[in-house]
């Protein structure tokens, strides 16, 4: 498991990295304003950070819904094998399952529709600085990992995605904390409907107590590794591979 004093390392890094990026854009949200108001108080920001990572993102009710939400990133995979998952209305498309576990897993659709499903009207907010309310429904990853058997030595989850940017795979990570969460979900319904291809079908990862861009769409696999250090750039996601833009993105 994670101890105290890399938890505290790793919130340490998310938010020094906020009050290094110089955008301004994000420093004018409510959440990252609370959160600069800590000022300098490192160790508060870590202690809130450690006591803090169980909590609920807020949810809200269907009224608050935003009649637009945003598509940001890629809005389609250009791989002719996701055109040809997509064609096939995602039939023959399998989310694996794998790494550190002790039942690799290879799951369809149907499978995972099958399993408890559990919905939330979360607010997304991108570190470009724009938000948006949407429901999401989807299965809670722990479910999925404690049917693969998730091993001891696994202390992050991965995930693997179909699309690219300039030949360069997305992907991202989470620790084990918000892996766990009770609003993480691999979700498959956005706003009542099957996910839009835009907005990351058949699955996407969401994250509810960090910013954007850890907002996995196009999930094909997912892989339980003691390390990323070892993976593409070594930073944990393609966004953090390329830009200052940090691990821990928690809000
Ligand atoms: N696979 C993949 N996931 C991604 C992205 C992407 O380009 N590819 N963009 C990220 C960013 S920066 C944001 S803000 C959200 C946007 O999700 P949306 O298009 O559903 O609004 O997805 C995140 N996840
Ligand atoms: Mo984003």
């Amino acid at each position: 498991m994670i101890s105290r004093r890399q938890l505290i390392g790793a919130a340490g890094a998310g938010a020094g990295g906020l009050l290094l990026s110089g955008c301004d854009k994000i420093a004018a949200s409510p959440s990252v304003q609370a959160l600069l108001e800590f000022g300098n108080a490192g160790t508060r920001l870590a202690q809130r950070a450690v006591t803090d990572r169980a909590a609920l993102a807020p949810e809200y009710s269907g009224a608050d819904m935003s009649p637009v939400f945003r598509v940001n990133g890629n809005a389609t995979p250009r791989s002719s094998d996701y055109a040809r998952l997509l064609a096939g209305r995602f039939a023959d498309w399998r989310l694996q399952v794998s790494g550190l576990v002790a039942h690799p897993l290879s799951l369809s659709l149907q499978d995972i529709g099958h399993m408890p499903a559990r919905t939330q009207i979360t607010r997304h907010d991108c570190v470009e600085g724009w938000s948006a309310i949407g429901q999401w429904t989807g299965v809670p990853l722990r479910l999925i990992l404690q049917q693969a058997g998730l091993s001891s030595r696994a202390r992050y989850i991965v995930f693997r995605c179909a699309d690219d940017f300039g030949g360069t795979p997305y992907y991202e990570s989470i620790d084990l904390i918000d892996a766990f969460h009770p609003q993480t979900i691999l979700a498959w319904a956005m706003n009542g409907r099957m996910l839009s291809v835009p907005h990351g079908a058949p699955l996407r990862l969401r994250v509810e107590r960090q910013l954007g861009y850890k907002q996995a769409k196009y999930v094909m696999g997912v892989e339980a590794v003691e390390s990323f250090a070892h993976i593409a750039g070594g930073k944990g996601g393609y966004w953090e591979d390329v830009s200052r833009y940090q691990w821990y993105a928690g809000i």
